[in-house]
């Protein structure tokens, strides 16, 4: 059956290696790279990869064709964590920390993510969506196809609900795949600061239970943290999301050497995020149970520390791992994969395979996708991204500027020559 659309004479295309499940240890830093390559997309789907002519049987008078000689072409971009739907922004809080105060100082007197709860309160439905529908095209304009949204900014569930709401509205209407994730356990609020257990139990016997009723998140999420909550605190929460049918992960080890990466690996959680400060039995033991290494460098460059991730041991010890922007409105203000792309190799020492491989095939498998992108298997979605690079080495070389050029979503073009069509 001839294809609808052929991308062909493609300059380097990187295909990651699909064994239906994540990349781990020395297998990420192997792919299949091709050059000269094709691939031909049948209704939103991968049909026929390959090296050199295009086979005729795939090309009939409808066939659309797309010479990219000269570019690079690798799957959909998978940003596997994020705090996409917020409202205000938090520059007011710059100074400070260019002063030296801490993240989880400003937070303990009432600011950082205690001042976003407050702008996402009094934010409509109207206010958050459009915010967070400009971010997912500025998302989409460098390489991102799927995306991961975490609420958290309600910490009560009129605005938990809001949020989550928001996100499956996006969902269905932005070009970019939405996947929820419910993280009421982000803070405790204000007004329980004294009574952290009232708040646990709010979530565990009505939020969550109420999250999975409806649908309205597949994964839930703690911010395991000192000042935060607790190793034990955060295995309750967690024990009541997988009872109610939640896939779980960790904010694990992100300032302080919690115990939070043992605790993902004890749970079985799908991934635990950060891992700054990860024990090397935290470590040993997420990769003994499968549990997904999501680093998020784009955080420590603006906290302005030096201690990134461990991504060489992570490997060393088998680990799988995924990279992502933790796009948010204190630690991260940043929305382009690209740069946190670059971080992974230019702050972590990972190759370009491995960084490519951990923002497609890892971070769809992080996000539960893996089965359908992430790779150029024939039958997944044509979700594909074109760079205006000669290989995919330049594109993490050469820093801090825009390289896509065009990006299909189910085999649609919807970035054209770096703009959102
Ligand atoms: O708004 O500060 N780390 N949560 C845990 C965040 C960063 C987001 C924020
Ligand atoms: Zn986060």
């Amino acid at each position: 059956m001839s294809a609808d659309l052929i991308l062909y004479n493609i300059g380097e295309l990187f295909c990651p290696i699909d064994n239906n499940e994540p990349l781990r240890g020395q297998a990420m830093n192997t792919a299949k790279i091709m050059h000269n390559a094709y691939i031909a997309i049948k209704a939103g789907k991968i049909q026929a990869i390959g090296e050199g002519v295009v086979p005729e049987s795939l090309i009939s008078n409808e066939t659309q064709k797309r010479d990219l000689s000269g570019l690079t072409v690798t799957p959909g971009l998978i940003d596997s964590h994020t705090h996409l739907v917020h409202g205000g922004s938090r520059e007011n809080e710059f100074s400070m920390k260019l002063n030296g105060v801490s993240y989880l100082d400003i937070l303990a007197a009432g600011g950082g993510i205690l001042s976003t709860v407050n702008a996402t309160k009094t934010s409509t439905f109207d206010e958050l969506y459009t915010k967070a529908k400009k971010s997912l095209d500025t998302m989409l304009i460098h390489g991102t196809t799927t995306v991961e949204a975490k609420s958290g900014y309600g910490l009560e569930w009129e605005t938990e609900e809001k949020q989550l709401k928001v996100a499956k509205k996006l969902n269905e209407d932005h070009p970019v795949e939405v996947v929820s994730t419910f993280m009421g356990a982000h803070a405790i609020p204000t007004q329980l600061k004294e009574n952290p257990e009232e708040f646990i139990k709010e979530l565990t016997e009505f939020m969550i239970p109420e999250v999975s009723k409806h649908s309205l998140a597949e994964f839930c999420d703690v911010f395991c943290e000192h000042g935060v909550f607790s190793v034990e605190q955060t295995r309750r929460i967690l024990k009541c999301a997988k009872e109610n049918n939640l896939k779980i992960k960790i904010h694990a080890d992100e300032i302080v050497s919690l115990g939070g990466a043992e605790l993902a690996a004890e749970m079985g959680a799908h991934s635990a995020e950060h891992l700054m400060a990860a024990s090397d039995e935290g470590i040993s033991l997420m990769a003994k149970n499968n549990v997904i290494a999501n680093l998020l460098p784009g955080t420590t460059f603006s906290l302005m520390k030096t201690s990134y991730a461990d991504a060489r041991k992570m490997i060393e010890n088998n680990l799988a791992v995924a990279l992502s922007t933790d796009y948010n409105p204190g630690s991260c203000p940043t929305e382009n994969i690209q740069l946190i792309m670059q971080l992974g190799s230019l702050a972590m020492k990972m190759s370009p395979i491995e960084v490519f491989n951990a923002v497609t095939i890892n971070g769809a498998h992080s996000l539960g996708r893996g089965h359908e992108t992430g790779s150029f298997e024939v039958g997944k979605n044509a979700d594909i991204v074109v760079f205006d690079a000669p290989n995919i080495d330049y594109i993490l070389y050469h820093f801090g500027v825009n390289h896509v050029k065009e990006v299909y979503k189910n085999g649609n073009l919807v970035v054209q020559d770096r703009r959102v069509i």
